[in-house]
């Protein structure tokens, strides 16, 4: 895989001995964290609360403090544009929204590595033959508001404004509305204009870096992903009078489920994961069978084909469990995306550039959804990943040395000079 961008005659600011700043990057990380602050030094902002405001809020002034031009788009798409030399930007970014229970990298560090490239190349004096920008999308997590990428997902037309601004969130409050309310339901177009080039730099979220002790992942796609909501509704009844016979108990069928999940996950191997995150019985109490359970499905690999054989496994299974217990079961779709591939050229480049950056690197999938998965549907892209400590993610415990932050910047940094430098022929898809 020879990357297209013959970086090596290109000046890249790491040539002329520029690094970024670890303590600006590790302050702007920590203050971030600051906001929506729980046990663990993680964060909760999940998207459009108040504290996904304040975030976004912190995010804009260190974007204006650049004297960079911000837009937000109508939902609430934030882009921080460095307005320099000509053409399509080349992009990067990721998100700041979090899961209740968030790291402080995740996503973060996507956003806040970004600012840091731009504010490194400033101060050197050097300036790029295109205007670099930084995007921070809308609800990433897809953990108030489904689909996950919401944001980015409109950002590239891939779902219309207005079907978005409806989406319900699983506390019933509106997206548009809330969009408002926060103060971040932007004038700016939907979909937005392509960039030239997008990446990404995330950290991993899983064990494979730190398990074969590789420092960079030159990330190849993304998996597929399937979300959705099952509703089981049964009988509800006394816990004590109830003959076991005579039940239609809708937690007993919940919990099949979640064990039938991971029998296949199981059968399947690879790269074959399935989760239940949310099981929400009523009434939810002790001494009553309960009237209905509701849970959420997530199931992910990076073989389309695979995919949607365990799919359908997985509703003949969950028809048959409800017709033993004679159980009525509704479901619906909360996300459906296919495995993404990047642009293999780019990927090629993150490669090079982290060896020549002496940092050890693999080409690897993602495990995890990003918002790149949806900025490859406009422009060339691809992602840089850096190890996860004991590959914890989704939790405060995430954890990224510093070393291995600097190293992911100092990379995006160059790629990003070299994305702005060297125009590729069009056959290779650049626009
Ligand atoms: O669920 C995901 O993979 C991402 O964190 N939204
Ligand atoms: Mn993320
Ligand atoms: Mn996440």
């Amino acid at each position: 895989m020879t990357p297209a961008v013959p970086f090596r005659e290109l000046n890249l600011p790491s040539m002329q001995g520029n690094s970024i700043s670890q303590d600006r990057l590790l302050a702007r990380l920590d203050e971030l964290a600051t906001i929506g602050p729980i046990d663990g030094g993680g964060s909760c902002r999940l998207a459009l609360t108040d504290a996904d405001r304040d975030g976004r809020d912190l995010v804009v002034t260190w974007m204006r403090d650049l004297g960079l031009e911000v837009i937000v788009d109508g939902v609430g798409n934030i882009t921080g544009t460095w307005n320099v030399g000509s053409g399509a930007p080349v992009m990067t970014g990721s998100h700041i929204d979090t899961v209740r229970t968030g790291g402080r990298y995740d996503g973060n560090f996507g956003v806040i590595a970004g600012l840091e490239v731009i504010e490194t190349l400033m101060a050197a004096g050097l300036t790029p033959a295109r205007p670099l920008a930084v995007g921070v999308f809308t609800n990433e997590e897809g953990a108030r508001f489904q689909p996950d990428m919401l944001g980015s997902l409109v950002y590239v037309g891939g779902l219309p404004l207005e079907s978005a601004l409806d989406t319900i969130a699983i506390d019933g409050a509106v997206l548009g509305d809330e969009l408002q309310r926060i103060g971040y339901a932007g004038s700016a177009p939907c979909p937005s204009a392509a960039p030239h080039a997008f990446v990404e730099l995330h950290i991993e979220q899983g064990p494979r870096l730190e398990a074969e002790g590789i420092q960079i992942g030159a990330v190849t796609g993304v998996q597929g992903i399937s979300w959705q909501e099952v509703t089981i509704a049964g009988q509800s009844n006394h816990a004590g009078t109830t003959p076991m016979s005579l039940r239609h108990d809708p937690a007993y069928i919940a919990a099949e489920i979640a064990v039938y999940l991971r029998q296949i996950a199981h059968e399947y191997g690879g790269n074959q994961v399935c989760t239940v995150g949310k099981i929400d019985l009523q009434p939810n109490l002790i001494n009553v069978v309960p009237k209905s359970a509701t849970l959420t499905l997530d199931v992910r690999n990076t073989d389309e084909k695979i995919l949607r054989e365990v799919e359908s496994k997985i509703a003949k299974k969950i028809a048959e469990l409800a017709e033993d217990e004679g159980v009525s079961i509704s479901s619906r779709v909360l996300a459906r995306f296919e495995p993404v591939e990047f642009d293999a050229q780019l990927t090629g480049l993150i490669a090079e550039l982290a060896q020549h950056h002496n940092r050890s690197v693999m080409l690897m999938p993602s495990g995890a959804g990003h918002d790149a998965q949806m900025l490859a549907r406009v422009c060339p892209t691809t992602m840089i990943f850096t190890p996860s400590v004991q590959g914890i993610s989704h939790n405060p415990a995430e954890f990224t040395n510093a070393d291995d932050l600097v190293a992911g910047t100092n990379i995006l940094m160059d790629t990003m000079w070299a994305l702005a430098h060297f125009d590729l022929s069009p056959q290779t898809g650049m626009n």
